[in-house]
Formats: C-alpha cells, sequence, structure tokens
C-alpha cells in the first residue's frame, strides 16, 4: 500500500518493539480463544480485532497512559492490552463475571472502561463515543489542561451524523482530539464503498478545514509514527486531527456474522499475506531483534498465559441475580439528590 507515516518523531526503541509484538500476540491469541470459547458455547458473544493489531498498539504507545483520555470502541483489544488491562479482565467481561472491571458484567463484552487509565465508557451505539470525546476535549481546552483525547472508530461510523458533527466541533473550537479510523473496509456486511464516495476517509478532513491522514494501518512502526505525529499536533494546539488506518479484520463482525456471505474468501486471502504480525515480526527478525527460536519460546509462552487466564476467568464467581438492576434505578434518598433534605 502507497500509503506513507506521517512523521517521525517517534522513534521506537528496541525494548518497546519487542514489547509492542508481545502485546499483538497476546490481543491476537486472546482473540481467537474468545471466538473458541463462544463456538463451544462457553461465551455467548464475542467481537474482537485480528487484524487491527498493529493500528491499536500504536495508538496506545502514542498516547500518554493516564493523563490522555481514551475512547476506544469495541474493536480495540489489543489497544487495551497494550495500555496494561490483562487478559483475565478482558475474559471477566467476556464471560459477564461480578468481577469484570468494565462494567461488572453488565455491558457486552469488549465494551471497555477503566477510570484510572481514563478509558471512558461508551454504550454499543455506532459514533456515540465521538461527541463524547469532542466534549471532554473541550472541557481539557476551556481548564487549560494538557490533555489529549484519542478516540477510536470504524469507517462505518464516518456515516453517522454524530461523526459529522463532533469533528465540525472540534474544529471549530481548535479541540486537541484525534479522531482515529480504524477502516477495515466493512461495517459489517456493507463495504465502504456503498457508504461513502470518497477514496478514503481522511479525505473528509478537508471539508472540516483539519489535516486528515492516511496510514497502513498493518505496518505498526508507520501507525506509530502518524498517531504520535497526530498526538504531538493535538499538544501544539493545531488538533483536531483525523487519523483514516486502513486494515482489515480477519474474523466475522463478532460470532454472531457469518462473512462468508458478503466477503470473497481470495480477499481475506489476500489481505492475510498483510497480516500486521507476520509483518512486524519479519521486521524484528530482519533486524536481528528477535530469533526464530525466541520467537517459538515467547508464542508458547503466551498460549499457555491465555489458557491460564480463561481457566481463571471462567472459574470466576457470577454476578449475583439480585444485582440485576442496579445502577438502572436510582437509589439513594431522591429528596436528598434534589437539594431539598
Ligand atoms: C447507530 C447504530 N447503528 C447500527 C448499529 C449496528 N452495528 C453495530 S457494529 C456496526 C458496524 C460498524 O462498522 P464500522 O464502524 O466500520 O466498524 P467495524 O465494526 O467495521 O470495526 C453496526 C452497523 C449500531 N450499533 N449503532
Ligand atoms: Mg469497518
Amino acid at each position: 500500500m502507497a500509503i506513507q507515516a506521517k512523521g517521525l518523531e517517534a522513534p521506537v526503541e528496541p525494548d518497546q518493539r519487542l514489547r509492542m509484538y508481545r502485546d499483538m500476540l497476546v490481543a491476537r491469541e486472546l482473540s481467537d480463544r474468545m471466538f473458541t470459547l463462544n463456538r463451544q458455547g462457553r461465551a455467548a458473544f464475542a467481537i474482537t480485532g485480528q487484524g487491527h493489531e498493529a493500528v491499536q498498539v500504536a495508538a496506545a504507545h502514542a498516547v500518554r497512559p493516564g493523563v490522555d483520555w481514551i475512547l476506544p470502541y469495541y474493536r480495540d483489544v489489543a489497544m487495551m492490552i497494550a495500555l496494561g488491562m490483562k487478559p483475565r479482565d478482558i475474559l471477566l467481561g467476556l464471560f459477564a463475571k461480578a468481577d469484570d472491571p468494565n462494567s461488572g458484567g453488565r455491558q457486552m463484552p469488549c465494551h471497555w472502561s477503566w477510570p484510572e487509565m481514563r478509558v471512558v465508557t461508551r454504550s454499543s451505539v455506532i459514533a456515540a463515543n465521538l461527541p463524547h470525546a469532542a466534549g471532554i476535549a473541550y472541557a481539557s481546552k476551556l481548564r487549560g489542561l494538557d490533555e489529549v483525547t484519542l478516540v477510536s472508530f470504524g469507517e462505518g461510523a464516518t456515516s453517522e451524523g454524530d461523526f459529522h458533527e463532533s469533528v465540525n466541533f472540534a474544529a471549530i473550537h481548535q479541540l486537541p482530539v484525534v479522531f482515529l479510523c480504524e477502516n477495515n473496509g466493512y461495517a459489517i456486511s456493507e463495504s465502504s464503498e456503498k457508504q461513502m464516495a470518497v477514496k478514503h476517509v481522511a479525505d473528509r478532513a478537508k471539508g472540516y478545514g483539519i489535516i486528515g491522514q492516511t496510514v497502513d494501518g498493518n505496518d505498526l512502526i508507520a501507525a506509530h509514527q502518524t498517531l504520535s505525529w497526530g498526538v504531538g499536533e493535538c499538544r501544539r494546539g493545531r488538533g483536531p486531527v483525523l487519523i483514516e488506518a486502513k486494515t482489515y479484520r480477519f474474523s466475522p463482525h463478532t460470532s454472531s456474522d457469518d462473512d462468508r456471505r458478503y466477503r470473497p474468501r481470495e480477499e481475506v486471502e489476500e489481505w492475510a499475506k498483510r497480516d500486521p504480525i507476520d509483518r512486524f515480526r519479519t521486521r524484528l527478525q530482519g533486524e536481528g531483534a528477535l530469533t526464530p527460536d525466541d520467537d517459538r519460546a515467547l508464542r508458547d509462552t503466551v498460549k499457555r498465559e491465555i489458557a491460564e487466564a480463561v481457566a481463571g476467568a471462567e472459574a470466576a464467581p457470577d454476578c449475583d441475580p439480585a444485582d440485576t438492576a442496579r445502577y438502572v434505578y436510582f437509589e439513594g434518598d431522591s429528596a436528598q439528590q434534589r437539594g431539598a433534605g
């Protein structure tokens, strides 16, 4: 893909490269496993991001964790792993267990929330996280705080009014928001050609008076450079920016989808040749940073860790049925809440 990375302001140290590679392996193994657990009847629903790992890990490494605000979407398994969420925690959500840190088993799996890490929860409604991102960035700007907000979404989300309103508002107020579109070419079964008349999502940036940049989302280093540039622009007061990472999902949309109905197998096989993990492994091995033996050992370790995490999470206590409606209805003293008490 002849798409250039923007900027060269973020050197990646050898240790960091290996960590990024490991995070991608963990996310892939975990995601494959979550699908298998669904097929085995052990998990009701799975939604994952096999194929999106490079751009997601790149995004996590471009922000300042715990300082910048992050509004991910359901596909961002690798982003959460790279931010430090443990596979066990993600699996507790998959099994809707009481200790699920994202929502106590109340949301669908992979609907992230992590207050300490400033990862903001969201609904399943596509693009609903974008107005929240613009609002958070507006607050940061009004308060004079050195914070950037990164919000991710698919290209299907860019057909929603929320996308246009949020980017426009952020552009008018020059807000520090990185709008990150993970363009995998499909919104469930709907191909992007049926959704937009422009070639690249990033082309739309012009219409709002901001910079748009397209990058190969399956090239970890290119994606990291571009995202670091985007976060840097926001920090320098030159935001917002719209970054489009071209990628592909190798799994069906969710465990409830059969992608054979709308995606030719040749297309999937063609993209498999550009698997972001294989590409980064080749790169690391070419640089002498990873031997085939080390790689094999690392993969075995990751497999074992995920198997252990599955066993632990599956055995964790279920939610108490009596708690089902908790946080749905107000439970305190309503007179006091109105300030009348
Ligand atoms: C407003 C709204 N419309 C429809 C849906 C059903 N839906 C869930 S995911 C999805 C596709 C989103 O595609 P995209 O934004 O490209 O993200 P991807 O899943 O491809 O990563 C749709 C239509 C929804 N959740 N919200
Ligand atoms: Mg999509």
